[in-house]
């Protein structure tokens, strides 16, 4: 993978956060979202790549643009696949609640798993909790590993968990076991990331969330030496089939993020509204200010870049 690559991508989730940042709190996620994907597929043109969608808007027949099996970039460059969302936190930008960001992952061909369009359970740690999760295990007994391999009490960690009724069993034995809980109503791949962020604030990310996501999640978690596990929660048999189309058989599978994202892989995001890992857009006379990460799998390098951006000369936005 050419490392200027990941420079470049920066400009891509640079240009998804603008466009659908002048959307923060207007209360139309759909609206947020188009400009997001929009910018992002405008800016992928640009870029000396082969690329394929693999994890992108939805299907072809429902998502006009960055839909799974698009082609995208010059043509003229590397064969890689894309992990794209342009929007993650649809819902927070509308609201202008925290924790919204653009995001992308590129791997060599076949790097990424093809995950349908579902739940996944999903637990992430960073680097200093590498190898002690297990997905299979309670809650407690993962916050008592957590807690030993950072050296610290379980009282000291604090887990990111989405708002919602399918957590409130977990919800209760955390609380119980004594750790801090931060409850998000939307947007688990900056969190999940966060995690893997020493002083972020944020030590693990729990439950269950959209697969898709996950894939991005496991692909910043790569880059950053972190862990996360991640299993399809099927909630039809529609979604067994669809996954079955997809080349998945083993439905019981716990997907490592070697299993997710694999080879050399690149990831970026930009922040769209403020969170733990990245604050959100900000505009002022004539232009505004951006805040993202990009890192690569092969080099570990965690890149955060601040740009300011000049509207004068970048008329679009
Ligand atoms: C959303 C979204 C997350 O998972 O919650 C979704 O906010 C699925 O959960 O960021 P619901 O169906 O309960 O809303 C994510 O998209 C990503 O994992």
């Amino acid at each position: 993978m050419d490392r200027n690559l990941a420079l470049e991508l920066i400009r891509v989730t640079e240009a998804a956060a603008l466009s659908c940042g002048r959307w923060v709190g207007k209360g139309n996620k759909m609206a947020a979202d188009e400009a997001a994907t929009e910018a992002m597929r405008r800016t992928l043109e640009s870029l000396d790549i082969t690329g394929t969608v693999v994890i992108g808007e939805g299907e072809m027949d429902e998502a006009p643009m960055l839909y799974i099996g698009e082609k995208v970039g010059r043509g003229n460059g590397q064969e890689v696949d894309i992990a794209v969302d342009p929007l993650e936190g649809t819902n927070i930008c509308a609201k202008g609640m925290n924790g919204s960001i653009a995001t992308i992952a590129l791997a060599p061909r076949g790097g990424f798993l093809h995950a349908p369009d579902m739940y996944m359970e999903k637990i992430a740690v960073g680097p200093a909790a590498k190898g002690v999760i297990d997905i299979n295990a309670s809650p407690t007994d993962n916050l008592k590993k957590i807690a030993q391999a950072k050296s610290c009490y379980v009282e000291d960690l604090t887990v990111v968990i989405l708002d919602r009724p399918r957590h409130d069993k977990a919800v209760v034995e955390i609380r119980k076991a004594g750790a801090r809980i931060h409850l998000i109503s939307d947007g688990d791949v900056a969190p999940a990331i966060a995690a893997a962020v020493e002083g972020s604030g944020v030590d693990m990310l729990f439950g269950i969330g959209g697969a898709p996501e996950g894939v991005l999640a496991a692909s910043a978690l790569k880059c950053m030496g972190g862990d996360m596990q991640g299993r399809l929660v099927f909630m039809s048999n529609e979604e067994r089939d669809r996954a079955r189309s997809m080349g998945i058989t083993d439905f019981e599978k716990v997907y490592h993020c070697d299993d997710m994202a694999s080879g050399d892989v690149v990831f970026a995001a930009t922040g769209v509204t403020n969170g733990d890992l990245l604050q959100g857009v900000r505009y002022y006379s004539g232009g505004a200010e951006t805040h993202s990460v990009v890192m690569r799998s092969k080099s570990r390098t965690i890149r955060f870049i601040n740009a300011r951006h000049t509207f004068d000369y970048k008329p679009i936005y």
